[in-house]
């Protein structure tokens, strides 16, 4: 069924997904189009059921709160934890909170290798119990257009790395999703994962791995990640757009060359390696200069707020890109 789904999408065509592809709208027009073509399904299915989305299993965490989130306004955490991107579990914004539960997250190991002294293999659910979390109130913006604001709960990735100890030739980090094409049907199948390459790669300069900004979240709204989230572990980088936040990893690698990384891979015009949010820089097909803030209410529930260089965060990290011509490294 995904299959024809899927081919409803791209004619017929084998072409690759770009991000504004896949808007919930452009969606449900496609899969209504297909549905009554097929005539099998009700039209229940096709309300997105962000309001049902599964939080089984999400455990109580204890953590330091946020006490400097500049008063920033949350978002709703139905919307949290079902508006998301997971292509692994399909390219709508709904699916992965009705697929991702199938994903097996504990136990989980995560290894951390390459550049580094002391190569270490970590059981997830132990590291949560040896790290004191903190929670994290942060703007989170997808390259979309698209804004929440997420009380994640997780360490600072330089925690983690100090334990493996980087060596002086790590100069990036690699990150790398789970790949288990037995519960991912977008691995599985590459019209429901949207063409791209999985496993789903990830990269960050040295320099930005070590920002204290830079989280590994294990958790949001006081709980554990929900695997639509990117359970049990994944990376946030709020000055960065959403892709960068790469979930569920298994795999953490030092490197002295630039990794090769998903979305640069599938589209290196339209998405960069760094993936600074910038409103001054347009993607080649929209521009950056506002975003819309999910459950920001709004006329016609549409609320658009104008995107602030490096997302508000360009006090902490403008440093990083000194020199950096932002035209050409986006
Ligand atoms: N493995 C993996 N990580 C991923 C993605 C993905 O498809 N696969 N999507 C990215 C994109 S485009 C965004 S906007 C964020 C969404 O995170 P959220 O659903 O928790 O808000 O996850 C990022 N991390
Ligand atoms: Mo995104």
């Amino acid at each position: 069924m995904f299959y024809f789904i899927n081919q409803s999408y791209i004619g017929g065509k084998m072409r690759k997904f770009t991000e504004n592809d896949v808007t919930p709208e452009h969606i449900f027009f496609e899969r209504r189009k297909l549905i009554q073509a097929m005539g099998v399904m009700g039209a229940a299915s096709l309300i997105p059921n962000i309001a049902q989305a599964n939080d089984d299993g999400r455990k109580v965490l204890s953590f330091a709160k946020d006490n400097n989130s500049q008063s920033l306004v949350l978002t709703p955490e139905n919307k949290v934890i079902g508006y998301n991107n997971f292509y692994e579990f399909g390219l709508a914004k709904e699916m992965p909170a009705k697929y991702a539960s199938a994903m097996k997250t504990e136990p989980w190991t995560l290894r951390v290798e390459g550049e580094v002294e002391k190569p270490m293999t970590f059981d997830v659910h132990q590291l949560m119990k040896q790290l004191p979390l903190e929670e994290r109130i942060y703007r989170f913006r997808c390259v979309e257009a698209w804004s929440m604001v997420i009380p994640w709960i997780g360490f600072e990735l330089n925690k983690l790395l100090a334990l493996v100890q980087p060596t002086s030739k790590a100069k990036y980090v690699a990150f790398e999703t789970l790949y288990d094409p037995e519960t991912m049907p977008g691995v599985k199948n590459p019209f429901f994962g949207g063409g791209l390459i999985y496993p789903y790669v990830e990269g960050l300069t040295i320099e930005e791995a070590m920002h204290p900004l830079t989280l590994l979240s294990v958790g949001l709204y006081g709980k554990t990640l929900a695997p639509q989230n990117g359970a049990p572990i994944r990376l946030v980088v709020p000055w960065k757009y959403g892709f960068k936040n790469i979930k569920s990893i298994v795999k953490i690698k030092l490197t002295s060359e630039q990794p090769v990384t998903t979305w640069n891979q599938a589209a290196p015009q339209e998405y960069g390696f760094y993936a600074n949010v910038n409103p001054t820089v347009d993607h080649p097909r929209w521009s950056q200069a506002t975003e819309r803030v999910i459950g920001g209410g709004g006329i016609l529930g549409i609320k658009r707020e104008p995107t602030l260089m490096f997302n508000g965060y360009e006090k902490e990290v403008a440093h990083l890109y000194k020199g950096l011509d932002l035209r050409e490294y986006f």
